[in-house]
Formats: structure tokens, sequence, C-alpha cells
């Protein structure tokens, strides 16, 4: 049977349809998105949540005129299909295809780039002050889940967002999830609007009552208002939007099509700020996902009718060996403490969830706190280890500064998802966190080649003082054969892999072993390179890289990060300093640009940062001297 959704002229042929109709483009939506997640990986449970949301706004609004933002934009396959994509969706994620986030430069209908979460408010705070200074007409609306609302810059945007009054719809996607099970205060306060809603009805009905009551003089205000407070914190939930200035509309069914319909119209012909409340099943409309939303929430491959994944390595990820690790360090010092903002699965922080509960802290999605909270725990003598990708550490660089390496405290960052991470993109790509706390007096930052060298680290870390980080890439643990057995971590101090004469590839990280490889096949060309594992991007190793750089007198500095202050540019320094006039020097990183999404070796290849790439680079460079030498 020919799809209703072939035939549309979206998102405007929405408007046409019956309900029926609308019902019958969710089912075939949610078919779209399925089967292409299945062949593509994505967000699959959170999109899915959302698909009846994305047809009643695009019913309602009219976009692009309209402005609707989607916050972190892992949810945002129904409205990518709703406006024009569907012909490119099952391109969803690949490389030269349709970026799984939303992207201003691939659609009008994505209005801002988002990845990270809790800046929806902000940015439609933002937009709708600019429509209003230049007295035009639109609305504009933003997304925003009830994992993301735990973040501090939702709350920011919201506390101002009441104070100026501005028209816009907040919608709050409630699934009682953030990836995992959602956390904290605000968890619970959701959860009693959603399991008490008549007591909000009755709270609205005091409030109207009291409004009306005439108040003659100063006595009887004064008892109105002690009646509300009585009345506002004992027996009903306090109705926090609406006291930070919000219209507060729900909860509603969020898969209830009229429902959504009929509210967005109300919200846009009330004005102001207007809250709608949707609660919603992550997941819905597949079986597997509806069981298992937080296993779903973020799938590679998998078999659609039984929803098993189809893995393609079997091996531990380099975030589970660090899981581990952390339990074993623990079950020795009851010092350590565990820390993650929101991903105790991607994290491999799980493990410690379930052996050490009390020393565990999911703080929600709170970069920012995780991190100051880690300094008040070093501060009264405990070990904490914050475990955060390296994109979202972005978010607390202050905090890192400020709150941690000023005072000198002992905090362990664990950085998961270091250098480019493939699939999700610019957003998520961690190329920054070198430079960035490479510059922080004080901070001593290293990354591992392997699972062994891993968990070494962590050890080295814990047992240091003052501020520490270690940085691992996504992938899973290195092939064994490729084990050439890890010594001990001296401080500052890297190790000489091996020994050549033409050139000294000085090497980070993940670019240790394809590094190796690249000078096997410099061999094969007759050059001989020495293969340096820096281990740390700080302190680095100057008395080493000096002595192998005097004596090759050619240097290529290899890292999976940019090659805007990374361990680059300390060598070039130290051997413009030190060496001067008598090394040529190249550098291999990621450029100093925001990377598209695709496969991580296509990435990394692109960069230059395979066994080839870096062995071009050094032939270039052994012929560069060999030209020179000539003249
Ligand atoms: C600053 C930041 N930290 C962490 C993440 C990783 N992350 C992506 S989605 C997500 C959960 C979002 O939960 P919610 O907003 O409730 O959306 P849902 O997936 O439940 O629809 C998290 C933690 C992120 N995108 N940004």
């Amino acid at each position: 049977m020919a799809r209703l959704l072939d035939g549309l002229d979206l998102p405007k042929g929405l408007r046409h349809l019956t309900l029926g109709q609308l019902q019958q483009v969710a089912g075939e939506i949610r078919e779209e998105i399925i089967g292409t997640v299945s062949e593509t990986g994505g967000h699959l449970a959170s999109s899915l949540g959302v698909v009846e949301l994305a047809l009643s706004i695009h019913t309602v609004l009219d976009s692009p005129n309209d402005k609707v933002i989607w916050d972190v934009g892992h949810q945002a396959y129904a409205h990518k299909i709703l406006t024009g994509r569907l012909s490119e969706f099952s391109s969803l994620r690949q490389y030269g295809g349709i970026s799984g986030f939303p992207r201003t430069d691939e659609s009008p209908h994505d209005v801002y780039n988002t990845g990270h979460s809790s800046t929806s408010i902000s940015v439609a705070l933002g937009i709708a002050k600019a429509r209003d200074l230049r007295n035009e007409n639109y609305s504009v609306l933003a997304v925003i889940g009830d994992g993301s609302l735990t973040g501090g810059m939702a709350f920011e945007a919201l506390n101002h967002a009441g104070q100026l009054g501005t028209d816009i719809i907040v919608v709050l996607n409630d699934n009682e999830m953030s990836i995992s099970r959602n956390v904290g205060g605000l968890a619970s306060y959701l959860s009693r609007i959603r399991t008490e809603p008549h007591l909000l009805r009755a709270r609205r009905r005091i409030d109207r009552i009291i409004k009306n009551i005439p108040i003659i003089g100063k006595d009887v205000s004064e008892s109105v208002r002690k009646l509300k407070g009585s009345l506002k914190y004992l027996v009903i939930p306090s109705m926090l939007f609406e006291d930070l200035g919000f219209t507060y509309l729900g909860p509603l069914d969020g898969h209830d099509i009229p429902l959504l319909i009929r509210t967005i119209q109300q919200a846009k012909a009330k004005g102001g700020p207007v809250l709608i409340h949707v609660v919603t099943k992550k997941g819905k409309g597949y079986p597997p996902a509806e069981a298992d939303p937080r296993a779903f929430h973020g799938v590679g491959k998998f078999h659609v009718p039984s929803g098993k994944m189809l893995a393609s390595n079997s091996s531990k990820s380099l975030s589970e060996i660090f899981g581990e690790a952390v339990v074993r360090a623990a079950s020795k010092d009851p010092r350590i403490i565990a820390i993650t903002a929101a991903m105790p699965d991607g994290t491999g922080l799980n493990a410690f969830m379930k052996a050490y509960p009390n020393r565990f802290f999911d703080v929600g999605i709170a970069e920012q706190h995780a991190v100051t909270m880690a300094g008040g725990l070093a501060s009264q003598g405990f070990i904490p280890v914050v475990a955060i990708y390296s994109t979202f550490l972005q978010r607390a660089y202050d905090q890192i500064v400020h709150d941690i390496a000023l005072q000198g405290l002992h905090v362990v960052f664990a950085v998961d998802r270091a250098g480019l991470v493939g699939e999700d993109g610019p957003t998520h790509h961690g190329n920054l966190d070198i430079a960035f706390l490479r510059s922080i007096p004080g901070m001593t930052v290293m990354a591992p080649v392997d699972d062994d060298e891993l968990v070494s680290m962590l050890d080295f870390a814990l047992n240091m003082e003052g501020p520490c980080a270690f940085r691992y890439p996504r992938s899973s643990a290195m092939d064994k054969r490729k084990k050439r057995g890890c010594p001990p971590i001296e401080y500052g101090r890297g190790v000489l892999l091996e020994d050549g004469k033409d050139i000294a590839i000085i090497a980070l990280g993940s670019m240790v072993y394809p590094s190796l490889d690249a000078a096997a096949i410099l061999r094969r060309e007759g050059v001989s390179a020495a293969v340096l594992n820096a281990r740390f991007a700080k302190p680095v190793d100057e008395s080493l890289i000096l002595e192998i750089s005097r004596e090759c007198k050619k240097v290529l500095v290899v890292e999976e990060a940019s090659v805007v202050g990374g361990l680059g540019s300390e060598v070039a320094d130290i051997i413009s300093k030190k060496a001067q006039g008598k090394v040529e020097f190249a550098h291999l990183g990621i450029p100093d640009d925001f990377v598209t999404h695709g496969p991580r070796e296509i990435l990394l290849a692109e960069c230059g940062l395979s066994p080839m790439g870096i062995s071009e680079t050094a032939l270039r460079l052994c012929s560069r001297c060999q030209a020179l030498l000539k003249v």
C-alpha cells in the first residue's frame, strides 16, 4: 500500500489531514525511523517518543517562519522527516549524509545547531527577543526533555524568560528518563505532578478564589499571603513553573494528537511564556525500545523483529575497562568517589554504581556541578573520579580552573570519547580537551595507548597530588596482538617504543599504534623511524624529546586532538627554543575546523591520522629534508 507520507507536501500538507490520516502518518514515520536506525544506528527511543509531538507542532506552527528548537536534538528525526528530508533519511549519520542532529546548514527548518543539552530555552528566548525588537510576528517553540531540564542553563533561561514575559512556548517532554532514569528533586517534582494532576487543578481553583477575595487593608492581604503559602507548600505540589512566571498547561498525554494540537493552539493564543508539560513514553511504538529505553537510547545496528543488537565487536570498551578498574581501586581505598553527569552507562561507571552506591553520584546533566562538587569532596580529603565525555567537559571549563586547579585539589578526570567520535559529528567530537586542559596551571594530562595503560594511568592519577586528567577515545579495547606490555608510569616521562635514525614520530594515546604501523610501512620504504609513546601531554618529556630530535633531525608529532594548542605546539616550542635550526618539524592532528560526521576510521584518515597518512607525512618530511640538503 502506498504511504500517505510519500505524497505529502511537508510540513504544510499536514494541515489538511484528518485525525485518522495524521495517526496513519505517525505510524509511517515510526516505521521509517525504526527501519533506518536499525541500519545506521542512532538515537532511537527518544525519537520514537516524540512522533505525535513533532506532528502536532508542525500541524499548528508554520515552520520555518515559526521557529522550533529541539533541545539536544537527538530526538529530532520525526522533525527531519516532516520538514522535507524523507528522501535523504536513509543517509542519517552516514558520511556525506544528513546529520543525526539539527543543522542550520542542512535545512531552514533547523533554526539552531544543537547536540549538547539544556540550551533550547536560551536559544528560544534570544530568537523571541530578536523578533520583538524588530516588531515581527512569529511563534518560537522549544522542546526540552525532563533530563535536559536538569541542566543549569535550562533554569537560568526559565528564570529570565519568566521575568521578561516574552511570548515563547516551552514544551517539556517528560518521559521520566534521561539516558538512564532521570535523577534529582526535579524528577520527583515532575513525578508528583504526573501522578497527582488533580492537586494542580485544585490549587488553581484555590488561587482563583483567593484572587477574588476583596482585599481591605494590610491584615487581610497578609492573611491571604499566609493562606496561599500554607496551601502552596503543604497541600499541593508547588507550581514551580507558574511561580517562575510561566503559564503552565498540563500534564497531558504526549501521544494524543488532538489534545496536543489544541494545547499548542491555546499556548499560541495565550501569549507570554507558556510551558506545556507533555508525558510521553520513550521508545513508543517499538516494543523492544519501550521495554528497555535505556538500551535503545543510542544504538548501533539491530535486528528489527527481535530488537537484538548486531554488535560488530564483542570485546570490552575502554569505558568498561575504566569502570571495572575504578571499582577495583575503590575496594582498596574508601576515599575514592565516582561522579557522572547522567552517563553511568556510557562512562562505564554503572559498575561502580552497583558496587558502591553510597560513593557514587549521578548529578544529572550538570557537568559544572559535577566538577565543583568533586572539588568540595576533594577539599575534605576524598578522591573524586569525574568521568565525563571530552565534548561535555567543555561546559565545565571554569569549574576546572576556578574550583579545582586554582586550589590544587586532587580530582581525577576520566575524559572519555576524546578525539573523533564518529557518527554523532561535530557537536560530539572531543578534539579540544588537550588544548584546554594543557593550558591550566598545575594540571597533569595523560593519554593511554591501550586498556593496560589506561588502568595504569588511573592508578597513577589516584596516587598523585593535584588535578589530573587522562583522555581516551571511543573504541573497543586494543587488539590483543598489539600488546607490548606497559612499563610503570613515571611522572612526565614518555616511552621509546622503537628506535630509528631517520625520523622520530612522537605519538599520543590513540595515535601510538597507528604510528607503529606507519613505522612498519616506512621501514619497507627504507626509512628508519623511531616511535615515542608520549604518554603525557602535560608535562611533556622534554629531555627525551630533545634527545631523539637531535638524533633523528626530523620530528613528526601525531595526536588525535586539535593541532591548535595540542602536544605538537608544545614540542614545536621546545624544538624552536632548544634545538633551533637543527630539527625539521611536522605536526598531524585534527585540523582547526569542525569535523563532519561519519565512521571514525574515515574521519581519522581524512585528517591524515591513519598509518598510511602518518607514513606519507613522514616521507614528505624526509624528502623535504633531502631536497633541502641538495640545495
Ligand atoms: C551537556 C550534555 N551532557 C550530556 C549529554 C548526553 N546526553 C544526550 S541525550 C541525554 C539525555 C537527555 O534526556 P532528555 O532530555 O530527557 O531526553 P530523552 O532522551 O529522554 O528524550 C544525555 C545525557 C548531552 N547531549 N549534553
